[in-house]
């Protein structure tokens, strides 16, 4: 049985973005209007540029799929773009002023041309559409175990929120991000995060923010202590920072956890017996600094996590740079952009972690078919609430 993972193949303005997940299980109801919505919220927010009038991101299973559900082979996904352009030298002409903050400048000399358009191609951030689409299929198994993900905007730039997102009002809060179009969790900080990116846009600059996500319903154990890479606060943040322009990753209290003493940080434990039929076992915290994962296994609180976004890199009042055949001081390239992706970003950075925590799960309660996944996920929460064996 394969491991869960996922490629993605494609460019800003080929013929289209490839997904392709290995390792899902067979039997797993993929529910493509969920992730073709999850595809439509990516494509959304406040201060996008024009790319998204142009797309209606979709996906078209090509394999790994019968009657709507999982067999067990590879899934490929498709997601065709509209505004395929990439061998019309003329709709994409060569960039030779690299960005400040792209990759067209580490990308151009590490490829040993002088232009940054093959680069940047495959570096825009239309990649994490296919990125969406494998999360989607992650969070269809993770649905059948009531595992859910809640991703939101925490701030842009200095407009921050300080809604309090618990596992009893996130349904709610659920709601007030998909009336905002910001997808910010209250409306006052909403006004001031689509105030600083109006700002941005009158001074022909750009905006970056926080995102956060929390995933609720994990049982205890997954992920591992017996290897770094088996850590899945480590996979997490691998997968967060891996997403286009973030530069930053926080598990629970994050960074503030080193300025505080342990006995303000750690989170008690208790047991409420009649909370033992949950996936958390019983086993109770009055607060969840650690962000629901302790020796990178989780330990039945809600998952937590932040990522920081930088801001878009393509200005409209370029920064300065050189032109890379002259070598001469010239203005940085400039290419149709947003003005903000944050909101995007939330919707990606709550897919790539749904897909970590699938894989996870599926290392711990794998099996071929969905039905001897949860044969093995019900014993082992069966035995573990039989303890002391
Ligand atoms: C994006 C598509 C891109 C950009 C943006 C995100 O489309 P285009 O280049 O055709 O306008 O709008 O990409 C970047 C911010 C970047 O730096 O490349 C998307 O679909 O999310």
């Amino acid at each position: 049985m394969a491991t869960l993972s996922y490629r993605t193949a494609g460019e800003s303005h080929g013929k289209a973005l490839i997904s392709l997940v290995e390792g899902m299980p067979a039997g797993v109801p993929l529910d493509k209007s969920f992730i073709d919505g999850e595809l439509r919220r990516r494509q959304g927010g406040y201060g996008r540029g024009g790319r998204q009038k142009i797309e209606t991101d979709a996906v078209d299973f090509l394999t790994g799929v019968r009657m709507g559900k999982s067999i067990g082979s590879p899934i490929t996904m498709l997601i065709p773009n509209k505004d395929a352009r990439l061998d019309d030298p003329a709709a994409t002409p060569p960039l030779n002023r690299p960005r400040p903050g792209h990759a067209d400048l580490a990308g151009s000399i590490k490829w040993l041309t002088t232009d940054c358009r093959e680069t940047l191609e495959r570096a825009s951030a239309r990649e994490t559409a296919a990125r969406v689409a494998a999360g989607g299929v992650a969070r269809c198994l993770l649905k059948e175990f009531g595992i859910e993900v809640f991703g939101f905007v925490r701030g842009v730039g200095p407009a921050t929120s300080n809604v309090e997102v618990t596992p009893d009002n996130w349904r709610e809060l659920l709601k007030a991000r998909d009336a905002s179009d910001v997808y910010a969790l209250d409306e006052p900080s909403g006004d001031r995060m689509r105030d600083f990116i109006n700002d941005q846009k009158m001074a022909k600059d750009t905006a970056g923010g926080i995102v956060e996500a929390h995933v609720f319903g994990c049982p205890v154990g997954i992920g591992s202590c017996m290897t770094w890479d088996g850590r899945l606060d480590s996979r997490i943040a691998a997968a967060v920072v891996g997403i286009q322009a973030f530069k930053g990753v926080e598990i629970g209290l994050g960074f503030e956890a080193a300025r505080r003493p342990g006995s303000q940080v750690h989170d008690e434990i208790g047991y409420d017996a009649s909370q033992k039929d949950n996936p958390s076992l019983g086993f109770v915290r009055g607060t969840n600094n650690a962000g629901g994962l302790e020796g990178g296994m989780t330990n039945g609180k809600p998952v937590v996590v932040r990522g920081a976004m930088k801001p878009i890199s393509t200005l409209g009042k370029p920064l300065k740079s050189i032109d890379l055949n002259t070598k001469a001081t010239a203005e940085a390239g400039w290419e149709r952009s947003d003005i903000s992706a944050i909101s995007a970003a939330s919707v990606v950075m709550e897919n790539v972690i749904a897909f970590e925590i699938a894989r996870a799960f599926l290392e711990k309660f794998g099996g071929d078919s969905l039905t001897e996944v949860r044969a093995n996920y019900d014993n082992f929460l069966a035995t573990a609430r039989k303890l002391p064996l």
